[in-house]
């Protein structure tokens, strides 16, 4: 069947995915990661059948915000967010310890006692807010929450929107919400959410792994079906507006990969000078343009050649490979590089619901500990080299050797 000229431009704009922020058709492309399972669909058998989906980025030229094409897919929230998701935040030491001064900053800085209510949205298994010493409760979808409850914290077992919020009787002094704003479809009704729950006077704080940092230093591996959004201030501070949020604060934080943390009020707080840094910083740095994203899949193919040459080496040489930490970036890099078990034969996790299972898509083996001594451990959880080496020192001083391929390939 032929089409007029005007019903194919109707077509084309009507299958013309649209920005989840302001519905902008999108028309810049940053990366095509081809298809792969999501990233935490951890396998109970190496042959079970799983669903591959296309994981491909997108940039709003009109308000800056990174996307995943979700037109390509149809995968619901909670096919994402399961029961049996496997991500607890407290595996990891130095982020436990992160949230704790986190805390008591944020106690010190806004004068928080018993009077006060914190709520943690994406409070996962109570991480952070076994720290706090205001009156307080977590939203967190997942069963990570029942651990929180084992800490006698309160915890919602639901998804946290406009609809949760407006059912609440008392609003809250502080929200925090940690490495959450990208993991939500709608992100427009979920920050009303917080214009909705917080205090005239009270203030919001939000982490997200930088864009900046995901482009320039090359971590394509932290793009998955989970992560809806890749966040700048520039983006983040139009969205907020858009529902009656201000951002008055603005820091840098090395978490992640180089993160931010930003702070939010409905106006009762004005503006410091780190909002407008932080903005001339992405706007030198080209984010408002589409040269800025031009080359991101070009750097992303080189550093899975690069870790393909690593493991071929490795194993034409007759050499012991192993990985660490079941991260879902790691699946990312194994699925868009094609690895499979027998150049990556198991992964060590401390994770105790992702032990005994098999990686997405790459089926390989999640194991509790090494069998053997590796020559090579490839650190599948970059953001955390320091405290995985500290962690597996007795391989180090017997002769094995970390492996990082975020940004390049580096071995130590
Ligand atoms: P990790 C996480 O992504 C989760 P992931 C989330 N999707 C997000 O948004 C980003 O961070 C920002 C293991 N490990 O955190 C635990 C040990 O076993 O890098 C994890 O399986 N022992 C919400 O999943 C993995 O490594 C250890 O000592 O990509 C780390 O996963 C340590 C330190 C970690 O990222």
């Amino acid at each position: 069947m032929k089409h007029s000229e005007r019903e194919q431009t109707a077509l084309t704009t009507a299958l013309q995915p649209k920005c989840r922020h302001c519905s902008s058709p999108l028309t810049l492309q940053m990366i095509d990661l081809g298809a792969c399972p999501p990233s935490n669909a951890l396998n109970l058998s190496q042959d079970c059948k799983e669903q591959h989906y296309p994981l491909r980025v997108l940039v709003c030229t009109d308000c800056w915000l990174a996307q995943t094409d979700i037109s390509l897919f149809k995968l619901d929230h909670d096919e994402l967010f399961t029961k049996d998701y496997p991500y607890y935040s407290s595996t990891s030491k130095s982020w436990v310890e992160h949230a704790k001064k986190f805390v008591e900053m944020a106690s010190d800085r806004f004068m928080l006692d018993m009077r006060h209510l914190t709520v943690e949205v994406g409070s996962n298994d109570g991480y952070l807010l076994q720290f706090v010493k205001t009156r307080c409760y977590g939203v967190e979808p997942t069963q990570t929450g029942e651990k929180a409850k084992e800490k006698g914290i309160a915890v919602y077992p639901l998804f946290f929107g406009s609809e949760f919020a407006e059912k609440q009787a008392e609003k809250a002094d502080l929200m925090v919400c940690n490495n959450v704003l990208a993991h939500v479809p709608d992100i427009n009704d979920f920050v009303k959410g917080f214009s909705i729950l917080l205090k005239d006077s009270g203030v919001a704080t939000f982490e997200f792994p930088h864009l900046l940092n995901l482009v320039q230093k090359g971590q394509f591996d932290t793009i998955y079906h989970e992560h809806y959004s890749y966040l700048s201030l520039t983006a983040v501070k139009r969205i907020f507006e858009s529902q009656g949020l201000t951002v008055f604060d603005v820091e840098e934080l090395p978490t992640h990969g180089g993160s931010l943390r930003i702070y939010a009020s409905k106006g009762f707080y004005a503006p410091l000078p780190s909002v407008v840094a932080m903005l001339e910083k992405e706007g030198k740095a080209g984010m408002w343009t589409a040269e800025f994203y031009s080359d991101f899949q070009k750097a992303a193919d080189k550093i899975k050649n690069d870790f393909m040459g690593f493991l071929l080496d490795a194993k034409s040489m007759g050499l012991k490979v192993a990985g660490f930490g079941a991260a879902a970036k790691g699946n990312t890099l194994l699925n868009y590089a094609g690895v499979r078990s027998d150049l990556l034969p198991y992964v060590v996790d401390n994770t105790i619901a992702k032990q005994g299972k098999f990686l997405p898509g790459s089926r390989i083996p999640v194991l509790p500990s090494f069998p053997e001594r590796p020559d090579y451990v490839v650190i599948l959880a970059w953001n955390f080299k320091e405290e995985i080496i500290g962690k597996l020192e007795r391989l180090r001083r017997e002769g094995s050797k970390f492996v990082t391929v975020i940004p390049r390939l580096e071995i130590c």
